[in-house]
């Protein structure tokens, strides 16, 4: 996350931090990702290059994490994954990330999967016709860079404040162009001062409606982070309702 502040997993407690298990059982943080529901984390395809061949025993899933390296036993909840979906779709041949959508099923540990506290907690998802206006603010949380440039990664969970930009912007020719598919959105700060940075993809987007609180992007791609004429790219999670339900048998939760 570029120009955000520290945030607490409370008040992100859908956040999920992905690592993957290298030959020398080293754990490396992988992507982002968001609880929608006990046993089922939601993040980006692209996460996952192997593709049908990710060995899914090298993966794992903590919650309620503050910090990367370091661990509190106390508020964390870690979980070997049983299953990686990744949508039938996902493309990357132009180079866009199309259909960036993938499920993680969390291994089941005494029967249970996450249970809710503090700092773990499920994310809604929003009805499949619900459409935001431009210019409507959200928030997106990870543990990626804070500038580009860095080679190393956030120390502690960061959030911030983007703006929806309406489609036809981001697919201006001064913007993305052709890039923009319908499963794709663009968010940004009008002066440019807050967006997401690699390591923050596969994490969330999301929005308030009526005082509650909906995921409606994953963090997905952008040339550089923080760029002038560069928004971040999202998953418009809102194309994925049916897909999302066929695999985990959710049904997304209307307001009220
Ligand atoms: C990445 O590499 C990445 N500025 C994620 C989001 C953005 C750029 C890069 C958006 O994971």
């Amino acid at each position: 996350i570029v120009g955000g502040t520290v945030a607490t997993v409370e008040s992100h407690p859908w956040v999920a931090a992905i690592f993957w298990r290298s030959k020398s059982k080293e754990k490396v943080f992988r992507c982002g990702g968001s609880l929608i529901s006990a046993c089922w984390v939601l993040t980006a395809a692209h996460c996952f290059p192997d593709g049908s061949k990710t060995k899914e025993r090298r993966f794992s899933v903590t919650l309620g994490k503050n910090a990367l390296n370091e661990t509190d036993l106390t508020v964390e909840q870690t979980f070997r994954v049983e299953e990686i979906i990744i949508h039938e779709g996902f493309d990357n041949s132009e180079g866009n990330f199309n259909n960036d959508i993938a499920l993680l099923k969390l291994k089941a540990r005494n029967g249970r999967c996450a249970e809710e506290s503090n700092t773990v907690k499920t994310v809604c998802l929003p009805p499949a016709q619900q459409n935001l206006q431009p210019g409507v603010t959200c928030e997106i949380a990870g543990y990626g860079k804070e500038k580009q440039a860095l080679w190393y990664r956030s120390q502690y969970l960061r959030e911030a404040q983007v703006n929806l930009l309406a489609d036809d912007v981001c697919q201006d020719k001064d913007y993305y162009g052709k890039m923009i598919t319908d499963n794709m959105f663009c968010a940004g700060r009008p002066d440019w001062s807050q967006d997401a940075c690699e390591g923050d993809s596969g994490g969330p987007l999301v929005c308030e409606i009526e005082n509650r609180l909906f995921q409606f992007g994953v963090i997905s791609w952008g040339d550089g982070c923080a760029k002038e004429f560069r928004p971040g790219v999202y998953t418009r999670v809102t194309n994925y309702n049916q897909w999302i339900e066929e695999k985990t048998g959710l049904t997304s939760v209307t307001a009220g």
